[in-house]
């Protein structure tokens, strides 16, 4: 669907469900991320683009303390007043966060009708929660002329995630869904919060990034995901650390040797070096040396599936097929245990790469992939 069919749609479907045209519309995006994976807890660096695939939200006023929204992929519509953590479950808990964390904040948060509609598909690692957590944000924002600056909104949408729906994840994919820019990869120091907008204007180059969504199922995601937040925080107590992100590179060495659980060493290993190659990663960048990158995302790769070991045998295969099909470098995007892979390719090889992780797939019979390129798009916007 193109992106003016769906605001058309959620427009519509707005104005069927409460019989008034939205006041506006508003849209926040998927993100990939180029490298820096599971360092963000590590209060370490990210460097993550917005995907064109949006969530859109139409969005009008409501009385006082009253929210209602409604989606496009599900049946029922969910209405709620001021909430504490917990209170509203299932996929309508990532707006009712969102308004708990405002109130939280101290914001007169407006009541809101919301109708909604998605292109960023679910559960496929692009983070189609940040994007309906910052399309909703940037909307109330909006609406009630609510005096929050940019820099504070990524936060304030990670707290609605972490507390009130529960996920411990970290600030790279509200970040990304609020803070990048089009034609722009976002350096983000998740210490300070300090931000680089990078160039990242791949057609320029005859490059492209292919994205080759695994679409194998996502398993013991969240479970997993939390046992990797432990052992890295485990790892910077014991190392007497205030996160991974202390340990330089050239100290990395002597940190292992203070560990002694195997387990727990690769663990730190992949954040120590994952840090370094965003850096080398940016500093390429601004170089202008594109194609340089391409072995960094594959050490990437490497140091998750080898150390931190988050990667599925679906996710490999695509790195793999990629990689022989002549990718530049390759590496899984997200929290891992599926999802998607990104490729560095030259834009005329698309459609070489896409066909021979297809038949890489067809051999041990997975799930065909699906592949699209992805061009860095802007942050969530009133539309
Ligand atoms: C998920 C989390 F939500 C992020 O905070 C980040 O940790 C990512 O996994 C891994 O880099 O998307």
């Amino acid at each position: 669907m193109s992106g003016s069919d769906l605001r058309n749609e959620v427009r519509e479907s707005f104005t069927a469900l409460y019989g008034h045209a939205p006041e506006s519309l508003w849209s926040g995006p998927g993100r990939a991320n180029l490298i820096g994976e599971h360092t963000d807890y590590n209060e370490g660096f990210v460097l993550p683009f917005a995907l064109p695939q949006r969530t859109v939200a139409a969005v009008g006023p409501a009385p006082a303390g009253e929210w209602t929204v409604c989606s496009t992929f599900e049946s029922e519509c969910v209405s709620f007043g001021a909430t504490e953590p917990g209170e509203v479950t299932g996929w309508a808990a990532y707006v009712a966060g969102i308004v708990w964390a405002l109130r939280d904040a101290g914001f007169d948060v407006p009541g809101a009708r919301i109708a909604l509609d998605s292109e960023v598909p679910v559960g496929s690692g692009l983070s189609s929660s940040a994007a309906l957590e910052s399309s909703v944000l940037t909307a109330l924002i909006d609406l009630g002329g609510l005096d929050l600056p940019l820099e504070r909104r990524p936060a304030l949408a990670q707290r609605a995630e972490n507390v009130y729906v529960g996920a411990p994840t970290g600030i790279l994919d509200q970040s990304a869904s609020i803070r990048c820019q089009a034609g722009r990869a976002l350096f983000l120091d998740c210490r300070s919060y300090e931000i680089k907008q990078i160039p990242f204007d791949l057609a320029a180059e005859g490059l492209a990034i292919l994205v080759i969504n695994s679409n194998a199922p996502h398993q013991h995601v969240d479970g997993e995901y939390g046992a990797r937040r432990k052992s890295c925080e485990d790892a910077a107590r014991l190392l007497g650390v205030p996160a991974l992100r202390d340990v330089p590179l050239d100290g990395l060495a002597a940190a292992l040797e203070k560990l002694d659980d195997d387990v727990m060493r690769r663990r730190v290993r992949h954040i120590v070096t994952e840090d370094q190659r965003v850096l080398d990663t940016v500093a390429l960048l601004e170089a202008g040396r594109v194609r340089e990158i391409g072995p960094l995302l594959t050490a990437s790769h490497a140091s998750m599936r080898d150390d931190f070991e988050i990667t599925v045998p679906q996710i490999d295969v695509a790195v793999s097929a990629a990689l022989e099909a002549g990718a530049y470098g390759a590496r899984m995007t997200g929290g891992g245990f599926g999802g998607c892979v990104l490729a560095l390719i030259d834009v005329d090889r698309a459609e070489a790469v896409t066909a021979a992780v297809a038949d890489a797939y067809g051999k041990p019979g997975f799930a065909a992939p699906t592949c699209w390129i992805a061009v860095a798009s802007a942050g969530a916007t009133r539309l």
